[in-house]
């Protein structure tokens, strides 16, 4: 059985979300709306001293799990235990005991690789904290580096077994709920899109929101009307793959081959980017970059409800792979061969009446929350202006006091030798 720890890593991730959207995700307690994926930019890598590219996991900390992968796979001993403990074993934590022997070298390599990620962490947490606008307050950099669990930060120079623990079970875990968040993370969109529509229809007067709302309906059904959907995974569906991709005749379909030809990294398993990619032609029925009506967020949440479903129902050992043997254990099921029809993501809403509603609440929350933060701004500059006044009106009166010393001096020390050597000369003057 495969596990988190072996190189041919495969969770794959259809929006290829740079580390950096999910990381803001991690680091701001706020939602990130899905908008954020088009400002994702691909940072342009040093490519040459690149490990060869596996599939990303999406994770955060997907560069440091592969380098701490790609060392411990040098190391003879600890190669060997990885290959042999099963996946329940690892998740255990007895993988993580055997880093103990593991040669010298490799571990000089692993605190080096563990400190430069402590180092990137604290960048982060600098960063996030400029952009907030934080105050120059010292940072309890050990504070923040505790929500991120997958290392120790309490050891921030060696990296030790407990942080190989860390990181299988961060890992497995973050993998587990991945796709949970990404269907969290699509209701949250379509329910952000549905409240901006309506918000736009009010501030519009009556005859332009007929003509809107007739609008949506109009697109609502050019949306809904198109070709037959294949049921997933199904006879039918891989036939037109193998017909329409693959140009071969629908006569000689042989799941055999078939499964050989999708292989794309001939590791003879089908992972989840390779079973996401046989999908393409099912949703180009669907959806078309072109059209207003055809949202592309929206066929990407088609795309990994199809995989999901394709999953459950062929990868019985549950280890996020399909092996050719599971595949054709599949393709002899009813399922396969006459499958119900799919239901697809337009027949149904992504989200409840009760769930729009409690997100309203939220955003109306936030909307006071804002204006309270602006309306104390306000009082606090208001504050600042009066104590600037009442500065002003001190140094006005300080310069006044000034000035009054002065006069008293110059009125003490002048006249009164002045006077009298005047009053003195006037005795001699004729
Ligand atoms: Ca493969
Ligand atoms: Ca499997």
């Amino acid at each position: 059985s495969k596990c988190v720890l072996c190189l041919q890593m495969s969770w794959s991730q259809v929006f290829h979300t740079s580390c950096l959207v999910l990381l803001v995700h991690l680091l701001c307690l706020e939602a990130v709306p899905i908008s954020l994926d088009k400002t994702k930019v691909n940072q342009p890598e040093d490519k040459a001293s690149e490990p060869p590219p596996s599939v990303d996991t999406g994770l955060h900390y997907d560069r440091y799990l592969r380098e701490v992968i790609d060392f411990l796979e040098k190391d003879q001993h600890f190669r060997e235990k990885l290959h042999n403990t099963d996946m329940e074993d690892i998740k255990m934590g007895k993988l993580a005991k055997e880093l103990d022997f593991v040669s010298h070298h490799v571990r000089t390599q692993l605190d080096e690789l563990k400190r430069q990620e402590v180092s990137r962490l604290r960048t982060l947490i600098k960063a996030k904290q400029d952009i907030e606008g934080g105050n120059d307050m010292a940072v309890d950099h050990q504070a923040l580096l505790k929500q991120f669990e997958y290392l120790n930060h309490m050891n921030p120079h060696t990296f030790e077994v407990e942080d190989l623990d860390r990181l299988i079970k961060s890992a497995t875990n973050d993998l587990e709920n991945y796709d949970k968040e990404r269907h969290e993370e699509f209701k949250k969109y379509e329910m952000t899109k549905d409240h901006e529509r309506r918000e736009h229809l009010k501030s519009l007067d009556d005859e332009g929101r007929k003509k809107e709302e007739e609008h949506y309906e109009e697109m609502k059904k050019k949306h809904a009307d198109h070709p037959k959907v294949n049921h997933p995974g199904s006879q039918n569906q891989f036939k037109e793959v193998w017909e329409e991709a693959d140009g071969l005749d629908p006569e000689d379909f042989d799941p055999k081959t078939f499964f050989k030809l999708h292989d794309s990294n001939g590791d003879g398993f089908f992972d989840e980017q390779e079973l996401e990619a046989l999908f393409t032609k099912e949703l180009e029925k669907i959806y078309d970059p072109t059209n207003e009506e055809d949202d592309m967020v929206e066929m990407e949440e088609e795309r990994l409800r199809m995989r999901e479903h394709v999953m459950n129902e062929v990868d019985t050992n549950k280890d996020r792979l399909v092996s050719l043997e599971e595949f054709l254990i599949a393709t002899k099921k009813k399922e396969f061969l006459e499958p119900d029809s799919w239901e697809t993501l337009e027949q149904n809403q992504a989200y409840t009446d009760e769930e729009m509603r409690e997100f309203e609440e939220h955003l109306a929350q936030q909307e006071e929350d804002l204006s309270q933060k602006a309306s104390d701004l306000q009082k606090q500059r208001d504050e600042l202006e009066r104590q600037q006044e009442q500065l002003n009106s001190q140094k006005v009166e300080l310069q006044q006091a000034v000035e009054h010393m002065e006069r008293l001096k110059t009125q003490k020390v002048e006249p009164p030798p002045e006077v009298h050597v005047e009053g003195n000369g006037q005795h001699y003057l004729p």
